[in-house]
């Protein structure tokens, strides 16, 4: 039915079943619904007019002996695209979501959206999903049934990842949005709190694991504080660090080889989260001995929340050995808050990129769509044009980064500016012989005279951008 150049195998033999399985109904009693009335979108060139293809991001183009899928292991997110009605805090729902909003039959909504969702992701043609716990079943009238709700669902992901070929990235659990976290899940002063959040996670963990997941995430998001007036730092430090003890030790005990992430943010919906940049949840994994265990998920517009570069937040995490994952996403330089939108900047992912695959790619982890529509962006189609031109972005800037390393081009100049260092005097420096003393009269015996020189900023902000410019795509 569909033609299936330029379409992983399995995903087209599902396609093409899903389309001969509705023609053979004739319309008469559809079983399958399908929900989104485009066709599979393709790689077609940077000269196609097409706006459902791509124009950067072929799946199957080999850059440094990979594919551009094994390079970005992209990933679709279940919360934003499948399970938000565009509701915002002043308004309800704007999206045409037929999946969303089945109070009488919320399991028969979960699999129509799990249906949807798995459709949507055969289509865009990218590799990975991820999800929290509450995105793919809903709570059930105690506990016990929301857990064989969630087994279920589970069960159904299986089945459907087993149909597309779609694969899980990572999952994670809601421990943020219930009214009994409202003061934390792990961090909170009550230890029944933390208890229900322990559970949840081990859950979660659980079912990323049946499902093959390559990774699992923590985001804190209700880890920390409104006011300090109310709040003891020092004792929530101490509950975070048992959390994720307890959970590393689940992860070896069920015997999950994937990575652990932990995704910083600096605040929203707290004033204030302990988590708060890749440079301190380095510090809080060394000193409660967790180093190791955990690397970092940074998103985009986290990163600019907390007032840096995703530059640099991404930067810091690759040199100090915690790099994990990655939100793809950018926030709006005129609000404070996290957006969510699409990427659109190459200018902006370039920099990070180039550090990610200098340093030889993703060890687990991958390219996660944690993006959102705007809310007056209703139509079913607009998911397809998100997600497209976000990853046409990611698919450029890729691109540029490995042309930089190529090259040479940027870590030839950072090689050079620190050469000083494996010569004499900066070996001396960092040797045991070396003190303040020795070094203080080396100066004056040497007659020692450092001389400025250029950083060459301009120099190689323009060999950046000539490698945006002139990059073949
Ligand atoms: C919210 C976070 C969240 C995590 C997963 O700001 O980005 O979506 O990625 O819990
Ligand atoms: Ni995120
Ligand atoms: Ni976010």
């Amino acid at each position: 039915m569909w033609e299936d150049n330029k379409l992983p195998g399995r995903v087209a033999e599902w396609l093409n079943g899903l389309g001969s399985s509705l023609s053979a109904l004739d319309g008469r009693c559809q079983t399958m619904a399908e929900f989104f009335k485009t066709e599979p979108i393709r790689f077609e060139g940077p000269d196609t007019t097409n706006p459902l293809a791509f124009r950067v991001y072929d799946a199957d183009r080999i850059v440094a002996g990979k594919t551009m899928e094994e390079h970005l292991r992209i990933a679709v997110c279940y919360w934003h695209s499948f399970a938000w009605p565009g509701s915002d805090i002043f308004g309800d729902g704007t999206f045409d979501r037929p999946w969303i909003g089945n109070t009488s039959d919320p399991m028969g909504a979960a699999r129509q959206k799990m249906d949807a969702a798995f459709e949507f992701f055969a289509k865009l043609g990218t590799p990975y999903f991820c999800f929290h716990d509450r995105d793919i079943a809903p709570d059930g009238a105690d506990y016990g049934e929301t857990v064989s709700n969630l087994h279920a669902m589970v069960d159904y992901a299986a089945e459907k990842m087993d149909e597309t070929g779609v694969k899980l990235l990572w999952g994670t659990a809601n421990v943020f949005s219930h009214p009994r976290f409202a003061a934390g899940a792990a961090t909170n002063p009550d230890p029944e709190a933390f208890a229900f959040a322990a559970s949840q996670v081990r859950h979660a963990l659980e079912a990323a694991h049946r499902l093959g997941g390559t990774s699992y995430v923590l985001w804190g998001g209700r880890e920390g504080y409104e006011t300090l007036l109310n709040t003891s730092m020092k004792q929530e430090g101490e509950q975070l660090a048992r959390f994720l003890t307890l959970v590393a030790e689940h992860k070896r005990k069920i015997g999950f080889t994937g990575q652990m992430f932990l995704e910083p943010k600096p605040q929203e919906p707290t004033k204030h989260q302990y988590d708060y940049d890749s440079a301190t949840v380095h510090g809080f994994l060394e000193r409660y001995d967790l180093l190791g265990e955990y690397y970092v998920n940074i998103e985009v517009n986290h990163a600019t929340l907390g007032g840096h570069s995703f530059h640099h937040e991404v930067a810091y995490a690759v040199e100090n050995g915690i790099f994990g994952s990655i939100d793809a996403n950018r926030g709006d330089p005129q609000n404070g808050w996290d957006t969510d939108q699409f990427p659109n900047s190459v200018e902006e992912l370039a920099p990070a990129l180039h550090e990610i695959f200098a340093a030889g790619g993703f060890k687990g982890g991958g390219f996660n769509f944690d993006t959102k529509l705007r809310r007056q962006s209703l139509d079913r189609i607009d998911l397809f044009h998100g997600h497209i031109g976000g990853i046409d972005t990611l698919a450029k800037a890729f691109l540029v980064a490995m042309d930089l390393i190529e090259k040479e081009t940027l870590s030839k100049a950072r090689t050079d500016r620190y050469a000083g260092w494996k010569g004499d005097l900066g070996s001396y420096i960092m040797s045991d012989n070396a003190s303040l003393e020795a070094i203080s009269d080396k100066v004056l015996a040497e007659r020692i005279d450092p001389k400025p020189v250029s950083g060459q900023q301009e120099a190689l902000e323009n060999l950046v951008n000539r490698a945006i410019w002139s990059e073949r795509s």
